[in-house]
């Protein structure tokens, strides 16, 4: 069997953008997400460069959901913890609980559930990969982002301590810790106010999905006995999470 790598949220953005790199270095690929119709576009596009993609449609904030479509699965060579939002970008005190319970459900619990399912199958394979859709807003705390910067600390954690954890398993565990990538990640941040969205990338040149894409099919390149176990993309204009230099002209 060739390799499976299994990529949550590959409906749009880094997600997808993996899926079809990932298709190209060798793997198989088990694409998820909740939008049905993104998915079977994906896997129509891997199979049309010659790839194989089987979908699994479900929310991984449901633990249920999780284990059901995930426990079947019998290989998993790479996992790709990548589903994950903002919601809402507001001071502490005008924050919807609705939003912050979203990310922290998603971007933690979420990626929690997945990795309690598959990584046992690792263990069991005696090897694998584990890499973490992180953030600079894991080590970055900013203004508005109080719950979106604490669920990615809380995935910054969460990868050192598997990492450790993991180790004697023959299993390897990498973070990408991204700044500005336009995806839909603005358009979800704003519920879906696209002018909002837009004034995020004005007068930058963002990373793409395609960037960090080519960075995770280099890591899971890399011979064996190596690791990235933290890297930090950032686009050329922007040096940390308050530091962006926007051409006016
Ligand atoms: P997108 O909004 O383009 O993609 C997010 C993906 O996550 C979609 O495929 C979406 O699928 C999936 N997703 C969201 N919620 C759920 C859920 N409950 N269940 C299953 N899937 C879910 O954003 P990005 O590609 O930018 O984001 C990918 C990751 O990268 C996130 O973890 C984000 O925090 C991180 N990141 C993004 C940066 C950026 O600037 N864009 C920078 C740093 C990190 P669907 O809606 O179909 O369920
Ligand atoms: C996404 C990048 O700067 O909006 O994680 O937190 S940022």
């Amino acid at each position: 069997m060739k390799k499976q790598a299994l990529v949550t949220g590959a409906t749009s953005g880094i997600g997808r953008a993996t899926a079809l790199r990932l298709s190209v270095v060798g793997y198989d690929i088990i694409a998820t997400g909740r939008r049905a119709d993104r998915l079977a576009e994906l896997k129509a596009s891997i199979e049309a460069q010659g790839g194989a993609c089987r979908t699994l449609c479900f929310d991984i904030r449901s633990e249920e959901e999780c284990k059901k479509f995930l426990e079947p699965i019998e290989q998993v060579d790479l996992l790709v913890n990548n589903a994950g939002l903002a919601a809402g970008l507001e001071h502490i005190d005008q924050g919807s609980t609705a939003d912050w319970d979203a990310m922290i459900d998603t971007n933690v619990k979420g990626l929690l559930y997945v990795t309690r399912i598959i990584s046992p199958k690792m263990v069991a394979a005696g090897h694998g990969h584990i890499i973490n859709l992180g953030s600079i807003a894991g080590t970055e705390p900013y203004e508005n982002g109080a719950v979106y910067c604490a669920s990615k600390h809380a995935v910054h954690a969460i990868s050192q301590s598997m990492r450790a954890d993991l180790l004697s398993h023959n299993i390897k565990v990498s973070e990408i810790r991204p700044g500005m990538v336009e995806t839909e990640f603005s358009l979800v941040r704003f519920h879906g106010d696209q002018q909002k969205a837009d004034k995020t990338y004005v007068g930058v040149e963002p990373l793409t999905g395609d960037d960090i894409a080519e960075t995770i099919a280099w890591i899971v390149q890399l011979p064996a006995h190596m690791n990235v176990n933290d890297i930090v993309l950032m686009p050329a204009q922007q040096a940390g999470a308050y530091y962006t230099y926007r051409k006016t002209k």
